[in-house]
């Protein structure tokens, strides 16, 4: 393909200085992972096949609620945007997939614009609405909620725009729409907390009846923040109630940063699938609170606990199992085509340590309540550095051995920072 923005032979020049390095490494892992019966060869196609979608906004700069600090050569549009995606996705070759958000990446043609991603090597994931902040020219506020609200007008205002995200999504060729609602108080008594939330589900269901037939609706939930008293999808179990009540096409979405603190992910994710209802996972870490901080980069543990759980539901499907995976962070201090390459790399890390797992001696152990057994089961997986398995399916797809040394070698930012315009100061995105 001509379209890709790396050359080629800079991707192969560099993999030809790695090479032998990378097959040592490989072969020595292989002797090792057959003496207990696994043949790399076969976890290497597993990793081959995963993927997961990278968010449109991932690729500027975040922000906090105190600053947001732009870098030269960051993205200042959607097609921007996509040219960095594609960066992620041709290094790393796991990442094939953008998930966009409205109105943040409207166009007037998304025909066009998916013929424009696709001649980047990307498609689209999950569809993102935006209904916690006012837009120019917008006749009812959000400022009291949007499909809770107690004003009629801004309850249909906010079904309007979630159905019209829909309709761009079949022109993007996506599936899925995600809802994240900012809804939510932060005063006892401001909102009736029952009624609040019949609100939502009645508005809801608008948006519900509008999917077609082979889309879902991905319920995420987030205890706190904008409202810091309490917010109307609050907590997985807020999210499974009012998805048994909108129908099979509504799921539940688990990200990594919207719970109390201390909560088990890995039984949230346990519990929605054995429902049927775990519908997508957004990835990223935190150490105190919704950080938006890089997968992996604070708790990697969690993070391959989270995985185990994720890979058992896939090759033991309840009630099917086709969660859409995407990394969701905000990235502050790096440049983010760096954070997404990094994130990537940490996650598939975990799905593929996760696919180590002797599951047949996990299970054995569990039945037979061998408790420091079933443990070490997780821990052998665990402590395999599985680095050489994802370089060698990276390098066989035409991606980089080495991704942030290939990216840096390429100068992509510098050459950005001479042709985009500079993205203002002010405040972050949420
Ligand atoms: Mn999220």
């Amino acid at each position: 393909m001509t379209g890709l923005p790396i050359s080629a032979d800079l991707i192969a020049q560099a993999n030809a200085r790695e090479i032998d390095a990378l097959e040592d490494d490989y072969t020595s892992l292989g002797r090792k992972l057959a003496r207990n019966g696994i043949d790399i060869d076969a976890i290497k196609t597993r990793v081959a096949g995963f993927s997961v979608a990278v968010p449109s906004w991932g690729a500027g700069r975040g922000g906090t609620r105190f600053a947001k600090f732009p870098i030269p050569g960051e993205p200042t549009n959607i097609h921007e945007k996509l040219e960095d995606c594609a960066v992620i996705n041709q290094l790393s070759r796991v990442t094939p997939r953008v998930s966009p958000h409205f109105p943040w990446d409207k166009v007037s043609d998304f025909n066009a614009l998916r013929e424009e991603a696709a001649s980047l090597g990307l498609g689209f994931d999950a569809v993102n609405s935006n209904t916690f902040q006012d837009q120019p020219g917008q006749a009812h506020t959000y400022a009291n909620g949007s499909l809770s609200s107690q004003d009629a007008g801004a309850r249909a205002q906010a079904v309007e725009h979630n159905i019209e995200c829909i309709e761009i999504g079949k022109q993007l060729g996506s599936r899925d729409l995600t809802v994240w609602v900012g809804d939510g108080t932060n005063f006892p008594g401001q909102q009736d907390l029952a009624r609040s939330l019949d609100r939502y589900l009645d508005a809801a269901a608008e948006v519900y009846a509008a999917l077609p037939g082979d889309w879902r609706m991905l319920l995420e939930h987030k205890m706190f923040e904008p409202a810091f008293y309490s917010t109307v999808i609050s907590d997985w179990g807020s999210s499974i109630l009012a998805a048994q009540e909108l129908g099979p096409k509504a799921k539940c979405l688990v990200d990594l940063g919207h719970h109390a603190p201390n909560v088990n992910i890995e039984q949230i994710v346990a519990r929605l699938h054995r429902f049927g209802k775990l519908g997508g996972f957004h990835f990223n870490d935190s150490k105190y609170g919704d950080d938006d901080l890089d997968s992996g980069s604070i708790n990697p543990h969690q993070l391959f606990l989270v995985f185990n759980e994720l890979v058992e539901a896939e090759l033991n499907p309840r009630d099917g199992f086709d969660p859409a995976y995407m990394i969701d962070q905000s990235h502050n201090v790096t440049d983010p085509i760096e954070s997404m390459l990094s994130s990537a790399e940490a996650i598939t890390q975990c799905y593929a340590k996760a696919s180590l797992v002797d599951r047949a001696a996990l299970h054995a152990a569990q039945e037979g309540n061998d408790t420091m057994m079933a443990f070490q089961a997780l821990r052998r997986a665990y402590n395999i550095d599985v680095a050489p398995i994802l370089a060698k399916a990276r390098m066989e797809a035409g991606g980089a051995i080495d991704v942030l040394a290939v990216y840096r070698e390429s100068k992509w930012r510098e050459r950005k920072a001479q042709e985009r315009k500079a993205v203002g100061l002010g405040a972050g995105i949420v």
